[in-house]
């Protein structure tokens, strides 16, 4: 029997009230589809088997550096954002997967932990590791970075913490390890360049060796913070350099917020895409850094130019198409289930509008070097509204037509404002 937080009778009865409505927009959409050649049901069903995954540590409110409000009710423990996870996959229907992150999720029982997660129909995915940080009673220091310090107990200890992920991973059934690390300097003159990055290969390798056979290994490059001058993996081309040398089972994970102002992300996921390389996402937005706002509510264009880069690359694949899709986003003014909702809904939108792209037509538009319909074409795919598709496929597998207005009127959050314990005030995590 399912766990189900949500009440399947609520769910019914809001959308038996939105049902008429819908089913007007979608066949409304179906007869404008057809018209360009596409059957309404086939991208239906595309957005049904699609997913993201959402982080366990977007379930509680983030915050900044300089300060986190907390919300009423928020989850703890990995057992309650558990429990949120599972709210926002009931409705929402495309977060089946939890992205865990150590050791903020440690537990005694990675099995039963499995277990509880699916109970509520979810599973886990991608593991990340956390040398970014020091824990209480934590032997070495992090201070000198992690996989390249300069100091050989503290590579080993980061290397052990990555070991034993791959490890907890194995009794929560996840594949992928992702390794983010803060390494870097502060100052010019700090630390050697090229021997960091040496170190950092060296100590990479060790945890790569431990990756069992049908693993993959996500290195994510980040420009810059929580060093500031340079950073050790800061770039595609580090990532993608670490990766070829690390070994077939490497790849590298594109996180949204991790590049230069301005950079043609899409290009980079095409250029992976050509390498081989492209393992997964961290999906978020941003207007300045690594802000770490809800997808596509900056910039929603770019996240389709995404998918429209990662449509192209399933029809072309190269030695093997499986990249993780993962939010990483950081709610502080928000209710985390409203925002990866709404988050999953957007990205799950971009992705079923990249498929509605008429490839023919934008291939021989490029061809013919015809830029105002190679560019229309992409535009017209971009400006349908596929919310209709998006709300049956989500009806149909249960969840709810108009997510927001349920979840609002499941009071899942007052509820949840009694039972759990009430968290402090404090820094959040960046
Ligand atoms: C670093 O900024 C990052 O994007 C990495 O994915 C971390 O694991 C995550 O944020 C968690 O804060
Ligand atoms: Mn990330
Ligand atoms: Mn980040």
């Amino acid at each position: 029997m399912q766990n189900t937080v949500i009440s399947p009778d609520l769910i019914e009865q809001d959308n038996a009230a939105r049902l008429d409505a819908l089913e007007e927009d979608y066949a409304a959409l179906s007869r404008a589809l057809e018209r360009r050649g596409i059957a309404i049901g086939q991208v239906k069903e595309r957005a049904k088997d699609w997913s993201v995954a959402v982080p366990s540590w977007g379930a509680g409110r983030g915050g900044t550096r300089f300060a986190k409000f907390p919300l009423a009710g928020e989850p703890t423990n990995i057992h309650e954002k558990l429990e949120d996870c599972a709210v926002i996959h009931q409705l929402g229907r495309t977060t089946p997967g939890v992205s865990p992150h150590f050791p903020w999720d440690r537990v005694e029982d990675y099995s039963a932990l499995r277990e509880e997660a699916e109970s509520y129909g979810l599973h886990f995915d991608a593991v990340n590791s956390n040398t970014f940080q020091d824990q209480q009673d934590q032997p070495q220091s992090y201070a000198t970075g992690s996989l390249s310090s300069t100091l050989e107990p503290t590579r080993r200890q980061a290397i052990e913490h990555n070991v034993e992920c791959i490890e907890i991973g194995r009794h929560l059934g996840s594949d992928r390890l992702t390794v983010w690390v803060g390494d870097g300097t502060n100052f010019p003159g700090q630390q050697d360049m090229g021997r960091s990055f040496d170190r950092y290969l060296d100590a990479a390798a060790e945890v790569y060796a431990a990756l069992p056979a049908d693993w993959t290994m996500m290195l994510e490059h980040k420009m810059f913070e929580p060093a500031f001058y340079s950073s050790v993996i800061s770039d595609w081309g580090s990532s993608l350099m670490a990766a070829q040398e690390l070994g077939e089972q490497c790849k590298c994970l594109v996180d949204l917020g991790h590049h230069a102002p301005n950079v043609n992300i899409e290009q980079i996921v095409a250029r992976l895409h050509r390498a081989g390389k492209l393992g997964g996402f961290h999906f978020n937005d941003s207007k300045y850094g690594d802000d770490d706002l809800d997808s596509g509510s900056i910039n929603p264009h770019q996240l389709f130019l995404v998918f429209n880069e990662l449509a192209e690359a399933e029809t072309a694949p190269r030695g093997g198409f499986d990249p993780a899709y993962m939010i990483d986003q950081s709610h502080n003014v928000t209710d985390p289930i409203e925002s990866m909702l709404s988050s999953a809904e957007t990205i799950a939108g971009c992705h079923a509008r990249a498929w509605l792209v008429d490839r023919e037509a934008l291939h021989a538009a490029q061809e013919s070097n015809d830029v105002m319909l190679a560019f229309r074409t992409l535009r017209q795919a971009y400006e349908t509204d596929v919310g209709p598709i998006l709300a049956m496929a989500r009806m149909e597998q249960g969840g709810a037509i108009d997510w927001l207005g349920t979840y609002r009127a499941s009071q899942h959050r007052e509820r949840k404002a009694q039972e759990r314990r009430a968290v402090g005030l404090g820094a959040g995590i960046v």
